[in-house]
């Protein structure tokens, strides 16, 4: 009996190491394109690149250090809100550190561990920059600048940061937080879920029987719509087209929106400001046209 538990609870203790994605190597892939500049085959890339360069106002390496940083929506779900996350949101490094960092993507998506700040003449755009797209490993190394400074860390992936993928990297003393890092510093534009369908009218400021003359437009449209592709079907013809509805609705809607803009104005000012609206699209027009023929006219 002591055996068959001993062997259940040693069968429960593999299993999720088996079960762990193996995480490729990629460093070793990488082609040197010269400047900093490394990149493999499957995308997997090294930007900035330094390895002996000292920045200016650094008289030698301070010290060498190694570090390694994991990404991943599992790191992010400690911070509600948040989709995506590095493991680690604050570093802190001496000044003229070489830093050598090995940045782990365990996501089955492209990440990147990108710096910014650093001095331009020494990293192009100041930029020093890992990227792969996971599950997958990927390391690069830099000399830090001398002096306190503050720099961001993030993924530049559409929305990344966003969702939560950033830290800060202080040398030194730092100089100071950035907002928004998860755990850190608190939110620059703060998510608001208590706010329901009324606070976001109010706030929009429109009321509510605007809201319910237009979601009837809308609804009626749809209905006259069905009703005239069924009138189609069985070969007959509406009276009241669906096209008429659609276009009786986008009337109130824009009656809805012109009745706003133009609400307190006197006559005159309405008059100036729909001579501008015209002839705002008569140049449009023009210049489409123009457009339009120039490549048929000869030189
Ligand atoms: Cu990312």
């Amino acid at each position: 009996m002591v055996k068959f538990i001993s062997v259940g609870l040693l069968a429960i203790l593999i299993s999720p190491l088996s079960m762990a994605e193996e995480i490729e190597d990629h460093t070793q892939l990488l082609m040197d394109h010269g400047d900093g500049h490394l990149m493999e085959m499957s995308g997997g890339m090294v930007m900035g690149q330094n390895t002996e360069t000292l920045p200016g106002g650094c008289d030698s390496i301070s010290e060498t250090k190694e570090i390694t940083v994991h990404a991943g929506h599992k790191f992010a779900e400690k911070f509600p809100g948040r989709m995506y996350a590095f493991d680690t949101q604050e570093l802190n490094f001496k000044p003229c550190t070489k830093l050598t960092v090995h940045f782990v993507n365990e996501d089955h998506v492209r990440h990147q561990w990108m710096m910014h700040g650093l001095p331009k003449y020494l990293y192009p755009k100041g930029m020093f920059h890992l990227e792969v797209t996971g599950p997958a490993k990927i390391s690069g190394t830099l000399i830090l600048p001398p002096g306190d400074k503050t720099y961001l860390v993030h993924c530049d992936i559409a929305q990344h940061m966003e969702k939560g993928m950033k830290a800060q990297l202080k040398v030194g003393n730092g100089d100071g937080d950035l907002p928004s890092i998860p755990g850190v510093t608190a939110l620059a534009n703060p998510d608001d879920y208590n706010a329901g369908a009324a606070e976001v009218f109010a706030a929009a400021k429109v009321t509510e029987t605007e809201i319910v003359a237009a979601n009837e437009a809308i609804a009626l449209a749809e209905a006259n719509r069905k009703a005239s592709k069924m009138a189609v079907e069985s070969g007959s013809d509406s009276f009241m087209s669906g096209t008429t509805i659609t276009g009786f609705a986008l009337s109130l809607l824009l009656a809805i929106f012109l009745g706003k803009r133009f609400k307190g104005m006197d006559l005159s000012d309405v008059v100036v400001i729909l001579f501008e609206w015209s002839a705002k699209g008569i140049k449009f027009v023009a210049k489409l046209l123009s457009n339009l023929i120039k490549p048929i006219l000869p030189n």
